[in-house]
């Protein structure tokens, strides 16, 4: 019960409830478990490198300071969604009981020299997990610069939902919002009434506000309500479908996109500004139904 520490992992087990929990890998402070009344509500590859090889395929890895690549911006020569996910974080602590609650922490010299020599900036990275209740999980990452002038940047939580069936599910709540398609390449308003559906690869960002709530759907009961929302005005919906979970060597079952939904909250569609000093965080609930 309570916090339990090992060399690569902290979990966190609710005090009314040891069968709801939170694990959460040190390397890229990456939430790989995520079980309430001892479902797990996160999908996890089964072939996800939790060595600290490459980022982990599932759970909620953390994207900070760019999402996916950049060009001709001070994060170009970053990988892929940056080195938050693929850095080795330290455990500040329990910070609180009730809501059970953990924080995690990243700077400089915890980056890899390749890391550093990609972007150079001095920040602190904090990631606060907490069990806000016996079917909640609240995560909130907070970036300080530290350094002298102000740098921009992305964040995100790469959420992997686990689900029943990708044909029966629908993401509620992104109707009428501007959506950037990548699998399309074009830009447009969703039009759906009933729900964001998966019948194929699919790879968006939908512009919202973090007022609007967000809730995934499987036959028409809500099964996850996303809620809390601070500085998260981006929804990525991501599936990889056949193709792409093909062609994604730790993805398995290949199948599995049938059992699985990204809807990643985060600021992605633009650059933040944080000035030397400065602090920003962005947050979310989600909420198991
Ligand atoms: O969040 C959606 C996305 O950017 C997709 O374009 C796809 O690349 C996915 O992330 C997975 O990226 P990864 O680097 O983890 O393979």
């Amino acid at each position: 019960m309570g916090v339990k520490l090992t060399d690569t992992q902290v979990t966190l087990t609710h005090p009314q409830d040891e069968s709801t929990s939170v694990t959460i890998l040190l390397y890229g402070a990456t939430v790989t478990s995520w079980k309430v009344k001892g479902q797990e509500r996160l999908w996890l590859s089964e072939q996800a490198k939790l060595d600290g090889s490459k980022a982990v395929r599932g759970g909620i890895p953390l994207v900070f300071p760019v999402f996916g690549k950049s060009t001709d911006h001070e994060t170009s020569a970053l990988p892929q969604h940056g080195f938050a996910r693929t850095s080795t974080w330290e455990v500040l602590g329990q910070t609180s009981e009730d809501p059970l609650t953990v924080q995690l922490g990243l700077g400089p010299e915890q980056l890899s020299v390749e890391a550093r020599q990609q972007w150079g900036r001095d920040f602190t990275l904090l990631y606060t997990v907490s069990l806000t209740g016996p079917e909640s999980l609240t995560t909130k990452l907070e970036v300080e610069n530290t350094d002298k002038a102000p740098f921009e940047f992305n964040v995100l939580f790469h959420t992997y939902f686990r689900i029943p069936d990708v044909s029966k599910v629908a993401v509620q709540g992104l109707t009428g919002k501007r959506v950037a398609d990548k699998v399309l390449k074009s830009n447009y308003v969703e039009q759906t009434t009933d729900g964001v559906r998966i019948d194929g690869e699919v790879d968006r960002v939908y512009a919202t506000e973090s007022s609007d709530p967000v809730d995934i759907t499987s036959d028409g009961t809500p099964i996850v309500s996303i809620t809390g929302r601070k500085n998260t005005e981006d929804v990525v919906v991501w599936n990889p479908w056949t193709d792409k979970a093909n062609g994604l060597a730790d993805f398995y079952p290949k199948d599995g996109f049938k059992q699985m939904i990204c809807v990643e909250l985060g600021a992605v569609s633009k650059f933040h500004t944080v000035a030397p000093g400065d602090k920003w965080a962005a947050e979310q609930t989600l909420n198991a139904k």
